[in-house]
């Protein structure tokens, strides 16, 4: 049941490898966050949430396949980019994983939810400081968002609770409302 609107929203998350895309991938899914392994290809669920239906393609993000990261961008309702905070020594990279995407045209003008994930570790940046890292506020002909979460506890996820205010199922909605430009 696709509810009143019959929504259907393709939503990709990409990210460097470890980052926690699976583990959010399920977190969203309600299922089982623990015994993940590195992703080869992809994972593919649909959640339903009111009244759209959220198709999740969560992509490996080990360097060797990082390359076929732009097969899957075609489409694209919203693009989710998990970073893991703890792990500082990879900030440049994954920041010019982003900056790379963010140039593809497939992309242009998609909106950008950033996930400040593993925020449950104490060595873990916080939100502002890695937006600041990525530059976000340059981003001009995108709608941009970052959030705080932990996909291991759930914190900062929480699409699954009605009205819970979750990041995804406000852009879900800002996007189908037709408030974000796309
Ligand atoms: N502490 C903590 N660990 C996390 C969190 N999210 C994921 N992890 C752990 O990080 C490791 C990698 O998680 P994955 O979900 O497999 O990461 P991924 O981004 O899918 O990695 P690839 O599939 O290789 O691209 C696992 O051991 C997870 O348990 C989190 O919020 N906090
Ligand atoms: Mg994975």
């Amino acid at each position: 049941d696709l509810g009143r609107f019959g929504r259907e929203l393709r939503i990709v998350l990409l990210g460097l490898d470890n980052a926690g895309k699976t583990t959010l991938l399920k977190r969203l899914a309600s299922e089982e966050v623990t015994t993940i392994t590195p992703t080869q290809g992809f994972n593919i669920k649909s959640v339903h949430s009111h009244g759209f239906k959220l198709n999740v393609w969560d992509i490996g993000g080990q360097r060797s396949v990082r390359p076929y990261w732009r097969k899957y961008l075609g489409s694209t309702d919203l693009l989710i980019y998990v970073i893991d905070s703890a792990d500082q020594k990879r900030f440049e990279e994954t920041g010019q994983e982003l900056a790379e995407l963010t140039e593809d045209e497939s992309l242009t003008g998609v909106p950008l939810l950033v996930f400040a994930n593993k925020q449950d570790l104490v060595t873990a940046a916080p939100a502002a400081e890695i937006a600041e890292g990525l530059s976000l506020h340059t981003y001009r002909d995108r709608e941009w968002q970052i959030q705080a979460c932990s996909a291991l506890s759930g914190e900062g996820v929480q699409v699954e609770r009605q009205g819970s205010g979750g990041a995804l199922e406000a852009w879900a909605l800002l996007k189908a409302s037709g408030s974000l430009q796309c």
